[in-house]
C-alpha cells in the first residue's frame, strides 16, 4: 500500500506466528454484519435470532462486529470494558488513532459481546483507503456511492482491528464470519495482509441476481449465460460487484442461505458455495399447546376492529365468515411476487363470485413505500367507528342503570315490568341515529391507507387498478394496501407485525427472487399457513424436507417449470381451496403448521454454522487436524455441540408430517470438503437446474453424517 495507507498496516511489523501454535479447539469467533445492532432487513433477524445458540457454543469467546449508529445503539448496547487484555490494547491503540467505537453487551437474548465502529470518525481516511483498494485489488470506487463508501470504511476498520488483535493474541485460533458484501470487504484485506484468522463469508443474495430479477429477464434459465461484468457495469454496480466477488473468492469458506442461491452464486459470483446455512428462528414454545390458537383469536379481533372502521358504510359482510390474507416485505414489486398476488386475487374474486360463496377475503399488502400521511378517509373510518362504539357504550351504561333501578324498585306489581322503550330513551335513540347517519358514505372504501408520494406511478396501485379490485360490495375479495411498517401505536391498523400475522389466516409470498424468505418461515412458527414458491429458499427447503408440504399448510407454487399463467392459476386455486375450508379444518391446519416449527429452529439449524466454522478451521490450520499423510488426527473432531433435529419429538405427535428420509441434522446442510470435488451444479430443490449435470439430486451431495 501507499505510505498514507501504512497506518492500517502497522500490524505487519509484529511477527506473524506460525499457525500451528494456535489452539483450534476453543477458537474465538467474530461475526460481522452491517445489521449488527442495526435493524434494516432480514440479516438482522438472522443475526439476532441465532445469538442464543451461538452463545451456547462460544460463550464469551463470541463477539459481533458492526457499524455504530448513534440513534439506536444506546438502546441496543450497554457499554463495558473488555476483559481480554489483548482486546483492550487493540481498542486503545485504534482509539489513539482517532477511531471511535462502542464495546459492550448487545441487550438481546443471549447478551453477546459487541463491537461497533463509528465509520464517520475515520471518514477523512476514505480517499486513502479507496486508493489502497485500487492498488491492492484493482477495485474502483466512484465518488458518490455512499453505501460503498461506508462498506469501504467498515471493511478497513475491521481488517485493521483483526490484524492488530491477531498479532497480540497468539494462543487461540480466530474465526471471522462475515455476512453480505457490505461487511465482506475485510475478507480480501485479511487475505492480502496475511492476517492469521480463518474467514467465512455468507451471502444472503447476490447483487446481480437482485438487479437482474427486478427487470424482465428469464433469470433462472439464463443464469449460466450472463456476462457478469457487463451486466454489473450496465447497472452501475460494477464496483459493488467487485467487492462481493472479492469477498466470495478470498474467504476460506463460502456459504449462502439456500440451494437456489447457491446455484445463483456459482454462476454469478463464480464460486460454488461450500455449503448451505438455512436461516432459523428462535422458536418460543408456549406452556399450553393451544396458546397460539388463542393468540390467533385475540389478534384477529383487533384486525376485525380495523376492518369495521375501514369498510364503514360498506360493511355488509360477515366477519365470522371473513378470511384475512396478507403479503409483506420490502417493496420489491416483482421480486417479492406482488404482481402475481394481485392478479391471483382478481381470479379468486371471480371464482368466489361464480361459486356463490358467502366468504369474504380481505387481502392486506404491507410494504413500506414513500408516503406523506394517512388518508383522511382511512382516519375517518376509524374515527366514526370509535364514536359509534363510545356512544353504544354510553347508552349501554344508561340502559344498565335504568334496568338496575327498575329491578331494585320491583315489588311484584305487574305495572313495574320494564318495557324496552323505557330503557332506550328517545334522546339515546336520536344519538344512535346520528352516529349511524355518520356511517353513510358516497365513496368506496379506499384501497390504500396513506397518501402516496407517487400515487399514479405506484406499481401496486396500478396493478390493483388494472384488475379493478376497488372494494365494491359485490367484490368477495377486498384489498387494503398499507404502505408502511406496522406498529401497535399506529392510529389505524394499530398492531405489531407479529400480532398482525397471528390474527391473519393465510400469508401469501409468491416471490420470484427470494434467497430465503423469512416471512413464510415466521408464519410457520406462529402456526399460520402460508403460500410460497419453489423459487424461494424457504420453499425449496420445505419441499426438500416434507413429503407433501401442502398437506401441512405450507403451499408451494411452481414458478420454475410452470408458465406465469399456470403459476397464477395455481396460486388462485390454493387460495380458493383455502376459502372453502371450514373453521374446524382451519384450526386443524394451524395445528399442523405449528408442528413444523422444529424444522426452522436454530436449535436444530445452528449446527450448519458450526460445520462451516469447523471447515474454516480445517482449511486454515490443516496441521492441527491431519497428520503428514493426510490422516485425520482425531476422528471425533467433527462432533458438534448439543444440536441436531429433534425428530423424536416431531414424530411422536399425532398426524405428524411425513418427513423425507434425509431429514437428519447432517442432511439439512451440505457442508463437506468432498463437495468441492464435484463438478456439477447438483443443488437440491427437487429440480435439475439448467446447466446441472446431476442425474439424481438426492445423490448429488455426499453428506457426512454427524
Ligand atoms: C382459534 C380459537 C378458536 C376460534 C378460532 C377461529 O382456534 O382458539 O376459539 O374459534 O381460532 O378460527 P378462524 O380460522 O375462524 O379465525
Ligand atoms: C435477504 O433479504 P432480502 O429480503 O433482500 O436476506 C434474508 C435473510 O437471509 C433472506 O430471507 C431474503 O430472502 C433475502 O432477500
Amino acid at each position: 500500500g501507499s505510505e498514507a495507507a501504512s497506518a492500517a498496516f502497522t500490524t505487519t511489523t509484529i511477527p506473524v506466528p506460525t499457525s500451528t501454535q494456535r489452539d483450534v479447539h476453543n477458537p474465538l469467533l467474530f461475526e460481522c454484519a452491517w445489521e449488527v445492532a442495526n435493524k434494516v432487513g432480514g440479516i438482522y433477524t438472522v443475526i439476532k435470532t441465532k445469538i442464543p445458540v451461538t452463545v451456547q457454543e462460544y460463550g464469551d469467546r463470541y463477539t459481533l462486529i458492526g457499524p455504530l449508529m448513534y440513534k439506536t445503539a444506546p438502546m441496543e448496547v450497554e457499554a463495558q470494558e473488555p476483559h481480554d487484555p489483548h482486546l483492550a490494547a487493540t481498542l486503545d491503540s485504534m482509539r489513539a488513532q482517532g477511531v471511535k467505537m462502542l464495546y459492550g453487551r448487545w441487550l438481546v437474548e443471549g447478551a453477546p459481546r459487541v463491537l461497533l465502529f463509528d465509520t464517520g470518525s475515520v471518514h477523512y481516511r476514505l480517499d486513502e483507503w479507496k486508493g489502497d483498494l485500487w492498488n491492492l485489488a484493482g477495485i474502483p470506487s466512484p465518488p458518490n456511492d455512499n453505501e460503498t463508501n461506508e462498506t469501504i470504511i467498515l471493511g478497513y476498520l475491521v481488517a485493521w482491528f483483526l490484524g492488530e488483535y491477531a498479532s497480540r493474541q497468539l494462543s487461540t485460533a480466530i474465526i471471522a464470519h462475515f455476512h453480505e458484501w457490505q461487511a465482506g470487504l475485510a475478507i480480501p484485506l485479511c487475505r492480502k495482509r496475511h492476517i492469521d484468522v480463518t474467514t467465512v463469508f455468507t451471502t444472503h443474495a447476490t447483487l446481480l441476481g437482485r438487479y437482474l430479477c427486478a427487470g424482465s429477464v428469464d433469470f433462472y434459465n439464463n443464469l449460466q449465460y450472463f456476462d457478469v461484468d457487463h451486466e454489473a457495469g450496465k447497472r452501475g454496480i460494477y464496483h459493488r460487484y467487485c467487492i462481493e466477488r472479492a469477498a466470495t473468492h478470498c474467504a476460506d469458506v463460502f456459504t449462502t442461505v439456500s440451494h437456489i442461491t447457491a446455484f445463483e452464486s456459482e454462476h454469478l459470483l463464480k464460486r460454488k458455495p461450500d455449503g448451505v446455512l438455512p436461516n432459523g428462528l428462535n422458536v418460543v414454545k408456549f406452556q399450553a399447546i393451544h396458546e397460539f390458537q388463542n393468540l390467533h383469536a385475540t389478534s384477529k379481533a383487533k384486525i376485525n376492529e380495523f376492518v369495521r372502521g375501514h369498510f364503514y358504510g360498506h360493511y355488509d359482510f360477515d366477519l365470522e365468515n371473513t378470511l384475512y390474507m396478507f403479503t409483506a416485505g420490502r417493496y420489491e414489486y416483482r421480486n417479492k411476487g406482488v404482481d402475481m398476488f394481485i392478479e391471483s386475487l382478481a381470479r379468486l374474486n371471480y371464482k368466489l363470485q361464480r361459486s356463490g360463496s358467502k366468504t369474504t377475503v380481505v387481502a392486506f399488502i404491507i410494504m413500506p413505500a414513500a408516503t406523506q400521511s394517512y388518508t383522511i378517509e382511512a382516519l375517518k373510518g376509524q374515527a366514526v367507528m370509535k364514536q359509534l362504539r363510545d356512544t353504544v357504550t354510553e347508552i349501554q351504561n344508561r340502559i344498565g342503570a335504568r334496568l338496575f333501578d327498575h329491578a331494585a324498585r320491583f315489588h311484584g306489581e305487574n305495572k313495574d315490568h320494564v318495557a324496552p322503550t323505557d330503557l332506550l330513551s328517545s334522546e339515546d335513540q336520536i344519538l344512535l341515529k346520528r352516529r349511524i347517519f355518520a356511517l353513510k358514505r358516497n365513496s368506496l372504501p379506499p384501497v390504500v391507507t396513506h397518501n402516496m408520494v407517487d400515487d399514479s406511478n405506484d406499481p401496486i396501485l396500478n396493478q390493483v387498478r388494472r384488475v379493478k379490485l376497488f372494494n365494491h360490495s359485490h367484490d368477495r375479495v377486498k384489498v387494503v394496501f398499507h404502505p408502511d411498517f406496522l406498529n401497535s401505536n399506529n392510529p389505524i391498523l394499530g398492531l405489531d407485525y407479529e400480532e398482525f400475522v397471528r390474527g391473519c389466516h393465510l400469508g401469501v409470498f409468491p416471490s420470484y427472487y427470494e434467497p430465503w424468505g423469512y416471512t413464510p418461515a415466521e408464519c410457520t412458527v406462529m402456526g399460520i399457513p402460508s403460500v410460497t414458491t419453489n423459487l424461494s429458499g424457504f420453499g425449496c427447503f420445505m419441499q426438500d424436507l416434507i413429503d407433501r408440504p401442502e398437506d401441512e399448510g405450507c403451499y408451494i407454487v411452481d414458478r420454475r417449470a410452470a408458465s406465469v399463467e399456470q403459476s397464477v392459476n395455481q396460486l388462485s386455486d390454493h387460495m380458493f381451496t383455502f376459502c372453502n375450508k371450514t373453521r374446524r379444518q382451519r384450526i386443524n391446519q394451524r395445528n399442523r403448521v405449528e408442528r413444523l416449527s422444529p424444522l426452522l429452529d436454530w436449535k436444530n439449524l445452528g449446527i450448519e454454522y458450526s460445520k462451516a466454522r469447523q471447515l474454516a478451521l480445517r482449511r486454515a490450520y490443516p496441521d492441527a487436524f491431519y497428520g503428514p499423510g493426510g490422516e485425520a488426527l482425531d476422528e471425533d473432531e467433527f462432533e458438534m455441540p448439543g444440536s441436531g433435529l429433534d425428530r423424536g419429538n416431531l414424530m411422536s405427535m399425532p398426524a405428524s408430517p411425513k418427513l423425507r428420509g434425509m431429514a437428519t441434522p447432517g442432511d439439512l446442510g451440505t457442508l463437506t470438503e468432498e463437495m468441492q470435488k464435484l463438478e456439477t451444479s447438483d443443488y437440491r430443490g427437487g429440480y435439475n437446474w439448467p446447466g446441472s449435470t446431476a442425474d439424481d439430486e438426492e445423490d448429488g451431495y455426499p453428506f457426512p453424517l454427524v
